[in-house]
């Protein structure tokens, strides 16, 4: 089993997080970057990361690798037992990927790379922000856990958005688009008591700044 992606990217780390919390022995390719080359696409149908490479094959998107992960290792479940908890942590993942990182997203450009983004387009993604984040907010739970009182997918993925949300919305914005909810400022706090969040985060910091200085260099 191996994990392609690189370390920057919320979703190869939300994966990452999931193979280390289950205790799943897996390899990792870090310098799988995206691509629309074709022996690329071969493999990662969109050109994205994270995909990851099983003895029957390669799986794209963070959701369905995680999926497949908790049904072939059943051990150490990220899900609850109960099929309607299980679906109201499917719920979360669904609502905060789709409406918020998202939307956060179409401001990472602008925040890192320096692309340009107009006034038109910065009011469209802070309504549409808005609305997810409500959403968001109305299915959460910090209790302590996102979803409830067991560690879950919803955190695997969650700790891994989080992070770049806030640092995307507080370049283009001049704040995190959370700043104003102490929940999950709190919840930011708890969950990196973690070692493997810890550790996976620290591994992304790394790869980041590596990036940045062999773009200075
Ligand atoms: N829905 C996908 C999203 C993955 C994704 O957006 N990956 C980014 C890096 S964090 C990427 O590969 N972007 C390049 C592109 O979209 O062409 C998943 O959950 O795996």
């Amino acid at each position: 089993m191996k994990l392609c992606g690189f370390r920057i990217s919320n979703y190869h780390n939300k994966v990452r997080l999931a193979l280390l919390e289950k205790g799943i022995p897996h390899e990792e390719d870090p310098s799988c970057f995206p691509s629309q080359d074709a022996a690329y696409l071969a493999r990662s149908p969109m050109g994205r990361v994270p995909f990851l490479e099983t003895p029957h094959g390669v799986i794209c998107e963070s959701q369905v690798i995680c999926e497949y992960l908790e049904e072939a290792y059943p051990d150490n479940p990220l899900y609850p037992r109960d099929p309607f908890a299980r679906a109201k942590v499917r719920e979360l993942i669904q609502v905060f990927e789709l409406n918020v990182e998202l939307v956060a997203r179409r401001t990472y450009p602008a925040a890192f790379m320096g692309a340009p983004l107009s006034d038109e387009a910065k009011a469209a993604i802070k309504a549409d922000l808005a609305k997810g984040v409500r959403a968001f907010l109305q299915l959460a739970k910090f209790d302590p856990f996102l979803a409830g009182a067991e560690f879950t997918l919803a955190d695997c993925a969650a700790a891994m958005h989080f992070p770049l949300i806030a640092a995307g919305t507080q370049r283009v914005f001049g704040a995190d688009i959370f700043a104003d909810v102490p929940q999950v400022a709190a919840y930011v706090e708890r969950i990196v008591q973690r070692p493997h969040v810890a550790r996976v985060l620290a591994d992304s910091r790394e790869a980041f700044a590596q990036l940045m200085a062999s773009r200075r260099g």
